[in-house]
């Protein structure tokens, strides 16, 4: 990916990287770490098993241009729904944008409506490794650096 890693000089922010209170995996999160940062943003990786009020306190205090939740134990359905809420409980989050992915559950049944109850909770993208994960996940990145540049770019579905 070297030849597409952005300038240093044009960092975009910094994007929180972080696992939920129940799930001990590290390489999903140093991955998405190395992803993010080819992207040109800074990113605080907050590990594993991350405490909601220490996940919801690191936010406040960095204050990122992104919130990207990642969870492969298969709790990442039931932990996203709970940290969501605490999330957007603060006046300072409510419009942060936060995804979260990796493997939600541990099966592929009702994939599509455990996506739409994340979405209704208030997750803004979900990106569930049964679909398009990695590919629409840096589509949704490319729309967020747009609104932060103010450049038009089109975003497809
Ligand atoms: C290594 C490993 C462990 C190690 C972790 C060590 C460490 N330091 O990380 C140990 C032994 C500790 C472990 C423990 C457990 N594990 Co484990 N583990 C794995 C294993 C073999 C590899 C995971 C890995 O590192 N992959 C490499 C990283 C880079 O990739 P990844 O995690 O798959 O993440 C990718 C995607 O999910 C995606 N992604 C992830 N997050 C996000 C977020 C966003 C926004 C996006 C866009 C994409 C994205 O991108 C990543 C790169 O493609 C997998 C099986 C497998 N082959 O995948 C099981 C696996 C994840 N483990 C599993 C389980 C069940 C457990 C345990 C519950 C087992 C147990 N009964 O104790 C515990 C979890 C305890 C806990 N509290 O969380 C299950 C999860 C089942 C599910 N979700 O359906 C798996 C899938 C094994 C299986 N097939 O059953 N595990």
């Amino acid at each position: 990916m070297g030849s597409e890693q952005a300038d240093v000089d044009e960092r975009r922010g910094t994007v929180v990287v972080t696992s939920m209170s129940s799930d001990s995996h590290t390489w999903n999160l140093v991955f998405l770490q190395l992803l993010i940062e080819e992207l040109g943003y800074d990113v605080v990786n907050l590990g594993p098993c991350v405490p909601d009020d220490v996940l919801v306190d690191r936010c406040m205090a960095v204050a990122p241009s992104m919130v990207v939740i990642s969870s492969v134990n298969g709790h990442g359905h039931q932990d996203g729904l709970r940290v969501i809420d605490k999330v957007r409980a603060c006046q300072q989050l409510v419009t942060t944008p936060v995804v979260i992915g990796g493997k939600l559950s541990v099966s592929d049944q009702h994939t599509a409506a455990r996506i739409e109850q994340l979405m209704a909770a208030g997750f803004d993208a979900v990106f569930d490794d049964s679909g398009r994960g990695i590919s629409d996940f840096l589509t949704f990145v490319g729309s967020i650096s747009a609104i932060d540049t103010g450049a038009v770019v089109e975003v497809s579905a």
